[in-house]
């Protein structure tokens, strides 16, 4: 028996990774019960991970949310529910092409290799995924179902193509989604994005705004609240009305969108966005030149200046006129780059005194300024400062003396008179832009034929493959590389059998991961996208993790998707993703990792120092979830040495117990099992670590110089910490369950259950007295309620003997220290 910890049987992490791979494999440990029917009696819990992208080896970040979720998973599967942890591969995008363009290789060869190197490596450090779910989104089996998808949502009238601005990277030379622009950039190169006018394939996620805003409601408290916010700041609601403003010399009126109908009065001028065709269109003659010159120079400004309220505002008077539907008064007509094509209806009336954007711009053009709220602030005439406070009507006619809030109703329902306006809502978030003009990607499914127009590839012809050669992978001034594949490129029309030519496009990625986890039960499915016996299951995915950065994009895209796809019959719920945790990032002195910050850590070597057991429990112990870890400020050798700890105090006990066991201990015991149970149970996986390091200490000393390693509590003890640790390192546990005299697995072993009688706290004297005087004492939970101190008071065989047959007029209980019987006479 090794009772000295300074003995060295050393603890080595990495000698026993391959004997519990094979073990757990052949037990089939890590699988569901039934992937689609059958075990019908227990609690099924669908855990997904956010699937990975094969750029190279699995890195710090994916050891973390991998870490993270497997910890999840198992604690599920320990407290005895049937656990479906999935795993494949979002391996469609655009580092594979840049990578086979620097290595002349295949996007497949690249993607392929890194997908079996991550594979094994998953496998090496623990992860207890459900192998069978594994597929690929670039397999031809599977993004053939996103083309079928796309011709679901084209027949539905959800995905069309239209010419627009779009943000186009010159670097990557791709157009992007407005969730891939940050700040104006490139979300991949960080390149500053421009517009570019380029027919696309968009998703009419606009269609579901309304209810992504509604159905919120589902997450609330289940999500975490940020990614929330997030969310809705990015469908941007605003309630509010269409006001239409006659224009002189035009036949139709021109709508504009205000959150401020109450303002109408004082709209002393009107704006359409410069890139509106509108702003082309009411351009007057004279004014022709200068207009011309400020659209080429707005259209260098990203969305983020235009908007922006510190810039200097600029503009261009057209020279025609707009109408007040309310008072008849003619405003001139200007465009300007601060009002954007895209939102509302592209074209405002400008009221200066209580928006300050309006005033800036009413400032620099010489405009005037109405003030028609009386706010009781100073005229922003004098001090150019906007006022938007709540106040009184002024110069506003018969909605004079009116507040903001009765006026906005009375002269929405006076414009709804005179025909001339409604209420409306619009909304910030944009169609989803999904064309690419890109190789590795999914070729959209449409057939351009001069006669018939988009004709969709019919179903029994997909997938439509990627071509196998003839093209040349290089992008060039905005054209798909796919254009090149001149054979692939030229086909029969599917309707009219005339000459016609495949859409060269392929999908945005985010496509593939909008519906990727209702294939996991059934990869192998033929008959449709995913099987429905399957996804009735396990779906939806009852614990999803994954990066907040997803936030305003994949979350959003799949969302929207499960949503239509609801409403096409194909699934019975319209949220994915029950529960969401969020996982930090890995950070290296304050900065993110980055191969030109030269502060990468390389994932494989940590492991190699110190095991995979030690780097999963040092991700997860570093703090909750959601926070950044410092690589710099942890270090996994504090983890190796706690493993080691509770390796050896499992050596240690390797004979059979005898004897009464410790009461004391049982309670220390049971009370970090019963803390370690709420950590778990409220994701906080830190504060679970902590709680199994004080459980180890107390085990120690147990052993050392307390109740001793034969008795029946120390092993109580052991086995609770072992079984609990194997949610979070699995090799160690195993391997002490092991030497603990049991056969595998540990993850089949069940979490420990805290025996609430033991979990009272150390009771207190309470005194019981007969009219003041003390008649007995008796022990009691500090905890206990008035109620049941006077039932237990009651109880007690002195106190009903002094009583005796006297009635009893009243009882003063004052819990947990002192019971009074007062009585008759
Ligand atoms: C008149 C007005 C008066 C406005 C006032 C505001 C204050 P949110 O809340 O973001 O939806 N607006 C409308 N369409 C626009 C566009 N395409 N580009 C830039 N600005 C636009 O903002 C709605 C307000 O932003 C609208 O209400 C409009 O200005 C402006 F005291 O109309 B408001
Ligand atoms: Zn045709």
């Amino acid at each position: 028996m090794i009772n000295d910890e300074s003995r060295t049987e050393t603890y080595d992490p990495n000698a026993i990774i391959d004997k519990w791979m094979k073990v757990w494999e052949e037990l089939h440990v890590n699988e569901a019960l039934g992937l689609v029917a059958g075990h019908d009696d227990l609690p099924r819990s669908y855990v997904v991970s956010m699937f990975p992208y094969p750029s190279g080896d699995l890195h710090m970040g994916h050891a973390e949310v991998y870490s993270i979720s497997d910890a999840v998973a198992r604690y599920i599967r320990m407290t005895g529910a049937n656990v479906l942890n999935a795993i494949g591969w979002d391996s469609f995008g655009l580092p594979a092409e840049n990578a086979a363009l620097k290595r002349n290789l295949h996007p497949r060869e690249w993607t392929y290799a890194n997908i079996e190197t991550q594979a094994e490596s998953f496998r090496r450090l623990g992860v207890s995924f459900d192998w069978r779910t594994r597929f690929h989104t670039s397999d031809p089996e599977y993004y053939r179902w996103n083309q079928w998808l796309f011709l679901r949502l084209f027949e539905a009238g959800l995905a069309y193509r239209k010419e627009a601005a779009v943000n186009w990277c010159p670097t990557d030379q791709t157009v992007l989604a407005n969730e891939q622009v940050v700040a104006g950039a490139c979300e991949r190169c960080g390149t500053t994005v421009i517009q570019r006018p380029l027919t696309q394939w968009f998703f009419k996620t606009t269609d579901y705004a309304q209810r992504l805003l509604d159905d919120m409601k589902q997450l609330e408290g289940k999500w975490p609240h940020e990614v929330l916010a997030m969310q809705r700041n990015w469908i941007g609601r605003s309630a509010g009305a269409h006001i239409d403003f006659a224009v002189e010399g035009r036949g139709e009126p021109v709508r504009v969108f205000t959150t401020r109908p109450d303002t109408l009065f004082g709209a002393t001028f009107f704006v359409v966005a410069v890139d509106a065709p509108l702003a082309d269109e009411l351009c007057a003659d004279p004014q022709r030149g200068a207009f011309e010159a400020y659209r080429r120079q707005a259209a260098t400004a990203t969305e983020i200046e235009r908007l922006a309220t510190d810039r200097a505002k600029t503009g261009v008077n057209l020279g025609r006129f707009a109408i007040n539907p309310v008072n008849g008064v003619r405003i001139p007509i200007f465009a300007a780059d601060y009002v954007l094509a895209d939102y509302g209806t592209g074209a405002i009336m400008a009221v200066p005194a209580h928006d300050q954007r309006d005033l800036d711009f009413a400032r620099a053009l010489g405009v005037p300024v109405q003030v028609v709220i009386n706010t009781g602030e100073a005229d922003p005439a004098e001090t150019w400062v906007a006022t938007h406070g709540d106040g009184r009507l002024v110069n506003s006619g018969d909605f004079d003396g009116m507040t903001t809030a009765e006026a906005s109703a009375a002269i929405t329902a006076r414009l709804a008179e005179l025909g001339a306006g409604t209420e409306a809502v619009t909304y910030r978030l944009r169609d989803w832009l999904l064309s690419r003009q890109r190789f590795w990607g999914t070729p959209i499914p449409i057939v351009h034929c001069e006669d018939c127009g988009l004709v969709p590839v019919p179903e029994a012809e997909l997938p439509v493959r990627l071509p196998e050669s003839g093209y040349e992978l290089r992008p060039e001034g905005g054209k798909s590389p796919l254009e090149s594949a001149t054979e692939w490129v030229s086909v029969a029309c599917p309707r009219c059998g005339g000459p016609a030519r495949r859409d060269t496009d392929t999908m945005d990625t985010f496509v593939d991961s909008s519906w990727y986890f209702l294939r996991y039960p059934n990869p192998d499915y033929v008959e449709g996208p995913f099987d429905p016996a399957g996804v009735a299951r396990w779906c939806p995915v009852d614990e999803y993790i994954g990066g907040r950065e997803h936030a305003t994009g994949h979350l959003m895209y799949a969302r929207f998707i499960t949503k239509a796809l609801h409403d096409l019959g194909l699934v019975s719920f319209v949220e994915p993703f029950t529960k969401l945790t969020n996982q930090g990032q890995v950070i290296m002195n304050g900065k993110a990792m980055s191969k030109s910050l030269g502060n990468l850590v390389n994932l494989q070597e940590q492991i190699g120092l110190y095991g995979p057991d030690a780097v999963r429990v040092t991700m997860v112990f570093a703090g909750p979830p959601e926070d950044d870890i410092d690589w710099a400020d942890v270090s996994p050798t504090g983890a190796v040495k706690w493993l080691a700890r509770v390796w050896r105090i499992s050596a240690e006990l390797d004979g059979k117990s005898s004897g009464e066991p410790d009461i004391e201990l049982r309670r220390a015991v049971h009370r970090m099992i019963a803390d370690a149970t709420t950590a778990m149970d409220d994701r906080r996986l830190n504060v679970a670590i902590a709680r199994l390091m004080e459980l180890t200490n107390l085990l120690r000393k147990a052993v050392d110089s307390g109740a001793g390693p034969a008795n029946p509590a120390t092993r109580e003890g052991v086995e609770a910490l072992v079984r609990m640790l194997s949610c979070f390192a699995p090799f160690t546990a195993e391997e002490s369950w092991q030497r603990l005299g049991h056969g595998p697995s540990v993850s089949s072993a069940g979490w420990p259950q805290a025996d609430p009688g033991l979990l009272v706290e150390d009771s207190v004297v309470c005194i019981l007295q007969v009219n003041g005087k003390v008649r007995d004492r008796i022990d009691v939970a500090p905890g206990i309620s008035d109620d049941e101190l006077e039932q237990v008071a009651m109880n007690s065989g002195k106190l009903r003997e002094h009583i005796g047959d006297s009635q009893i007029l009243k009882v003063i209980v004052r819990a947990p220290k002192l019971v009074n019987v007062v009585l008759a006479g």
